[in-house]
């Protein structure tokens, strides 16, 4: 029964001539790269949540020893988590047809006949499930959470995080037994078309096209192959300019102006934020989060800032008598978008925090809005985010007041923080004390 070519158990059945070792190094030795890239973004933006600060910006609260790389994230470069983000999000989308391709090119292994011939050619085969699987689940999360507004079962942040770390150590135990033999095939495709250097010409007998070793010599290579189609490098240039479209139809999420219109792939719909000093990216508009004009006006807002001394209840009035401020500071999503610097003015988070008697050092701030539901209503910043003199709680954006949709009457604007630190439609701020 193996050796029926019916059956996807037999090496006879995959047929295609592109299959082999040289095509599959070439899509290893890329993602190797690519995908280290998106572990370690992914990790930086999931330290850039302050995860360990406070519970309410926690997801994740069962992550022990995972945690242990956490750091206090930085507010300089004030860019920092738009690279970080636009990187990890635009590399994920860019690599999924290497991906497709790579997996596509050892599906042969996958029914491969026995399953298992000794110990530790099944624990490689259970590794290797590991890998497939946690890499596809890895893009499969990750592409909801950027198009849609997340239809998977369970919250994106654990899933994607565990999903993560499950990945990544089959990833490391694939990359250290593989990547020695992925270059070993790559130098020796390089030999067989002979020297390029002083030595002269190279010799003209030698096969142009790039060549693996025969029927039997690799399990990837199919012992009754179909005529070729396509040369291996023309299937290269295909995958590479999937890649290409995919790249050029998403990285314009992390701009705005013209180039955000060739975002065709992303941001997910989104409310049109129209133009003038508001015209930016929306994420939660005031009518989603429930935000009615009722509780914005000057007469009925308050800001309820507590610290060591106690609590304060200031009015907007009592906002602009303090001293104003401006930053310019881009919005950066979760997602992968966003805005270019906006001029953001209204008054310095540690200036707030002097009022309630934090003086020169100030402490962390526990941020809560007007919004009664949803995960980002409530959000912790750091001391260091607090002291910083670009830190604010912004009342107006680009020389105009904010709209009801970017959180007016007043919302907090951190360098380097990601969105989800931004927090829209502020209520109260509490000092000290997390
Ligand atoms: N109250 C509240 N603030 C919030 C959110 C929210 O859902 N509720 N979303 C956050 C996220 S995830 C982002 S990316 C930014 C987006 O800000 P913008 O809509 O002004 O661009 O707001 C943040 N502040
Ligand atoms: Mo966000």
């Amino acid at each position: 029964m193996r050796d029926d070519p019916r059956l996807p158990t037999a090496p006879g059945f995959w047929r295609s001539p592109l299959r082999g070792p040289w095509f599959t190094s070439v899509l290893g030795l890329v993602l190797l790269a690519g995908l280290t890239v998106l572990f370690v973004t992914g990790l930086l933006s999931y330290a850039a949540y302050n995860p360990d600060l406070a519970p309410v910006n926690d997801k994740t609260p069962d992550k022990g020893i995972l945690g242990f790389y956490l750091f206090a994230w930085p507010t300089d470069p004030h860019w920092l988590y738009r690279l970080n983000q636009g990187v990890h999000v635009t590399l994920g989308v860019t690599l999924i047809p290497v991906l497709l391709a790579k997996l596509w090119s050892v599906v042969p292994k996958l029914f491969a006949l026995p399953p298992a011939r000794s110990l530790a050619h099944a624990l490689e085969r259970i590794s290797l499930l590991l890998l497939v699987g946690g890499a596809l689940f890895e893009f499969v999360t990750g592409v909801l959470n950027v198009q849609l507004d997340y239809v998977f079962p369970g919250s994106f942040y654990p899933l994607h995080f565990y999903g993560a770390w499950v990945f990544f150590a089959a990833f490391a135990a694939h990359a250290v037994l593989k990547t020695p033999a992925a270059v070993r095939n790559l130098r020796a495709l390089r030999d067989e078309h002979g020297p390029r250097d002083e030595h002269g010409p190279r010799d003209e007998r030698a096969p142009r096209t790039e060549r693996d070793p025969g029927p039997g010599a690799d399990p990837l290579v199919s012992p009754r192959p179909d005529a070729p189609t396509v040369s291996r490098r023309g299937a290269l240039g295909f995958v590479g300019g999937g890649s290409l479209l995919l790249f050029a139809t998403t990285a314009g999420q992390t701009t705005d102006g013209p180039l955000r219109r060739t975002a065709l792939l992303a941001p997910h719909g989104g409310p049109d934020p129209g133009t003038g000093p508001n015209g930016f990216q929306i994420n939660k508009t005031a009518r989603y989060a429930g935000i009615r004009p009722s509780e914005t006006g000057p007469d009925v807002w308050r800001l309820v800032v507590t610290g060591r001394t106690g609590t304060v209840r200031l009015t907007r009035d009592d906002l602009l008598r303090l001293p104003p401020h401006s930053a310019s500071l881009p919005i950066a999503c979760v997602e992968g978008w966003s805005t270019s610097d906006q001029r953001w003015r209204g008054v310095r988070l540690r200036d707030l925090a002097a009022l309630v008697g934090h003086e020169g050092d100030p402490p962390d701030v526990f941020v809560e809005s007007l919004q009664l539901r949803g995960a980002f209503r409530r959000a912790a910043l750091r001391a260091d985010q607090v002291a910083d003199p670009r830190s604010l709680l912004a009342l107006y954006v680009n020389g105009e007041e904010l709209s009801p949709d970017h959180g007016h009457p007043a919302r907090i604007i951190v360098p380097a923080a990601p969105g989800v630190l931004n927090t829209k439609w502020v209520a109260r701020l509490t000092f000290g004390d997390l």
